[in-house]
């Protein structure tokens, strides 16, 4: 095969740099992405949904498919859920932990829901009125007890608190709210479990966000303790904003918490993560496995969060995997040796360039060694696209109904 030989070129020229490949291939291999089960399933704009023929329909055919995608990409071995839609019909979370592990997954982040309701009108644990602000507490402790049930560590919660209007509510008093909810929260949480607070600049409010950017998150995360910790969406920042130095002062700060990977050109377009700029996400982690070699504690809950409206969900999410591996992997190829040698000498040019040429390696034959090593096939997408279980699912599923989630 072609990469085969192009794959003992790369260790090569790697070895004569002094880049360990042996190394390079143990991170790539222990590398875990969470994938999103409300993704799997029909999603849309809020101009309409286009329904997919084999679109996971129940929290089965959705742990389903996630197995199927773990198969053929070998590194996502953990499904992350939203606590309102991955439940059994009769309210049962146990069966559905049973299920996955018989699938061969694992529960990851529980997704707390205080958006979906009417009585979210004006906001969860910011809402002026303490009868909603008392119930989503409640929401939150259950989601402690769910946690526990679905044998997981860790809480993602966000927050579609704001208001519309200039006038509507008392900014600094939605402040003080917010703090006390999440503290209740943060105080129900196990000794063991985490809880990661993800902001968002907009939408669905439009004047304010009471956690509208890493800075809220920060320092609502600081308040509540060393458990609490930034989860940055990719999709949740205005035009222009620099995400890479937000993770290095996350990082630096033992805040950076978690990701939820998407990519967007414009505002929260959920797209593929590493269809718009895979610059910037290989520049991610390129702060990130610079944070892991000045040996700054690095420990990240890494998930999907995607909506895929046109393309199919599962070929979606295959490729996203594969286009965060690719970002990984060039961060991990980066001449660390020469970059600092630069920077010593005041050389910017040879300092971009050596980035950049870590970012220009076709880094397939790599990832395709390390597939074999995992004793899964080299392309994960050929793989899935053969093995007929997209025609599988649109034969089974097909008329069944149409589940429509939120992306
Ligand atoms: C909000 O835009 C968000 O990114 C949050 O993570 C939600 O949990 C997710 O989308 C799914 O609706
Ligand atoms: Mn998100
Ligand atoms: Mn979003």
């Amino acid at each position: 095969m072609l990469w085969e030989k192009q794959y003992q070129l790369l260790a090569q020229v790697l070895a004569d740099k002094g880049i360990d490949i042996e190394r390079v291939k143990d991170k790539l291999k222990k590398q875990v992405i969470e994938l999103p089960s409300w993704a799997v399933g029909n999603s849309g704009t809020r101009y309409g949904t286009f329904r997919e023929e084999g679109a996971a329909i129940t929290v089965w055919d959705r742990i389903d498919d996630c197995a199927e995608i773990q198969r053929v990409v070998g590194i996502c071995p953990v499904m992350a859920t939203h606590v309102l839609w991955d439940v059994t019909e009769d309210g049962k979370y146990e069966p559905v932990r049973e299920y996955a592990a018989e699938k061969g997954l694992r529960i990851g982040t529980v997704h707390p829901n205080t958006f979906m309701g009417q009585q979210f009108k004006f906001g969860s644990i910011c809402n002026p009125f303490a009868d909603v602000r008392r119930s989503t507490i409640e929401h939150f402790k259950d989601c402690v007890r769910i946690a526990r049930e679905l044998g997981s560590k860790t809480l993602g919660v966000w927050l579609a608190d704001g208001t519309n209007y200039p006038g509507q509510d008392k900014l600094r008093e939605r402040k003080h709210r917010l703090f006390a909810g999440l503290k209740e929260l943060y105080d129900a949480m196990d000794a063991d479990m985490t809880l990661l607070l993800e902001y968002k600049p907009f939408e669905p409010a439009f004047y304010t966000t009471d956690v509208m950017d890493w800075g809220m998150s920060y320092l609502m995360c600081t308040k509540m303790g060393d458990r609490a910790k930034v989860l940055v969406d990719l999709g949740h920042h205005l035009l222009g904003v620099n995400v890479e130095q937000i993770i290095a002062v996350l990082l630096d700060e033992g805040k950076m918490g978690g990701f939820h990977f998407n990519n967007h050109k414009y505002a929260d377009d959920d797209l593929m993560v590493g269809s718009i700029d895979p610059y910037g996400l290989f520049l991610i982690f390129d702060q990130i496995i610079e944070a892991e070699e000045d040996n700054v504690d690095v420990d990240i809950v890494y998930m999907l969060d995607q909506s895929h409206n046109i393309e199919p969900s599962i070929e979606g999410i295959i490729q996203s995997v594969m286009n965060v591996q690719k970002a990984y992997a060039r961060a991990l190829l980066v001449d660390r040796r020469k970059l600092q040698e630069a920077r010593q000498n005041g050389d910017v040019i040879l300092a971009n360039r050596t980035l950049m040429e870590a970012f220009e390696i076709d880094v397939n034959p790599l990832l395709n060694q390390v597939r074999v090593e995992m004793g899964i096939e080299p392309d994960p997408l050929l793989n899935y696209r053969r093995s007929g279980y997209a025609e599988k699912i649109a034969r089974e599923r097909k008329n069944k109904g149409a589940n429509t989630l939120g992306g």
